[in-house]
């Protein structure tokens, strides 16, 4: 095989730590808190991560699994991609479906995974590179809203953006990211995105709060990522995972419930924080989409909707638009 291009990072330690104790000190001293999901993926949260997409009650994975199976095809054909840059890459395991498609049309010769973990992008790397060969394959460890290190200057880009992850961003961060999407590309550029449909509530809800807790733990970890980073004294166990549908807004919102009133110091922000008995603490939004209310957001960001694809169930969708 050939010799692994080493990841370029884009990001130190040092960046990262600056950004969680702007967020944690933010967050945590707002009224009411919250902290942002991007904090839950250290190597404990991205494992259980990983635990939930094998869930019974976590439909997104293996639903966005099935459409991209079904129109990667019809994807390498529309796109014609020569590049395909991947934003927030995670391990990559769904892109070899389009990987295989763009091999199979002939047109693709670079893969660009783009993410915040070096260490997952590694791994992703050295497994791509030898599972093809005949692909380029440049990792960059980077914010994935850094768009000018995470979208590189290469021919024909399509920048795939998979998981539902753009329902994280509330809706004026996803015009400012979207609208930052299509200020990188070139006219006939494209960009596939995936996004949760909005579905029934007794089928949204158990996604996020399933019967074996795996999704309460992943919650609770972000609170043992800022004690070892931070030095900060939570219990994860006096909390209590929360997750809602918010009708109006159409999103998932989970928070962590404190069981009880407590101090919780932060020695590295010299920071105590006081939870009131029951208090909640955001700490992720989901937005789920309808096809005319993202279709409409990828407009008014300057993408022409080129095609929508859908599962039966019409849970999720794959969104290809071209700039
Ligand atoms: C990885 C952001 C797509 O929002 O569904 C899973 C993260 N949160 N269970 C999602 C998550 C709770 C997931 N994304």
């Amino acid at each position: 095989p050939p010799a692994a291009i080493p990841v370029q990072v884009h990001l130190t330690d040092a960046d990262i730590d600056a950004a969680l104790v702007a967020d944690v000190r933010a967050g945590l001293t707002a009224a009411p808190k919250h902290l942002p999901p991007k904090w839950f993926y250290d190597a404990r949260g991205s494992e259980l991560f990983e635990e939930i997409t094998a869930l019974p009650e976590y439909y997104p994975t293996r639903t966005e699994r099935a459409v991209l199976a079904a129109a990667a095809d019809t994807i390498a054909a529309s796109t014609g991609m020569q590049t395909l840059v991947e934003l927030g890459s995670g391990s990559s395991e769904k892109t070899r479906l389009l990987l295989d498609a763009g091999v199979r049309a002939g047109t693709l010769t670079t893969y660009v995974p783009q993410d915040v973990s070096v260490s997952a992008l590694q791994g992703a790397v050295d497994e791509l590179t030898v599972a093809y060969p005949a692909l380029s394959v440049e990792g960059i460890a980077s914010d994935f809203s850094d768009l000018s290190v995470s979208i590189p200057d290469r021919p024909g880009r399509t920048v795939a953006f998979l998981g539902g992850t753009l329902g994280n961003l509330t809706p004026a961060e996803r015009a400012g990211f979207l609208t930052g999407i299509a200020d990188a590309l070139r006219p006939g550029e494209h960009l596939l995105i995936g996004v949760g449909l909005v579905v029934d509530e007794s089928i949204v809800v158990p996604a996020y709060d399933d019967a074996q807790g795996v999704t309460a733990a992943f919650n609770k970890n972000v609170l043992s990522v800022i004690d070892g980073r931070l030095h900060a004294d939570f219990d994860p166990d006096a909390f209590d995972h929360v997750a809602l549908w918010d009708a109006e807004n159409e999103w998932i919102e989970m928070r962590l419930r404190a069981q009880r009133a407590m101090t919780v110091h932060v020695a590295d922000l010299d920071l105590e924080v006081e939870f009131a008995e029951g208090e909640e603490m955001r700490t992720e939004i989901s937005a789920k989409f309808r096809v005319e209310g993202i279709t409409e957001e990828l407009v008014a960001a300057g993408f022409d909707v080129t095609r929508v694809f859908t599962d039966t169930d019409d849970r999720f969708a794959v969104v290809l638009a071209t700039r």
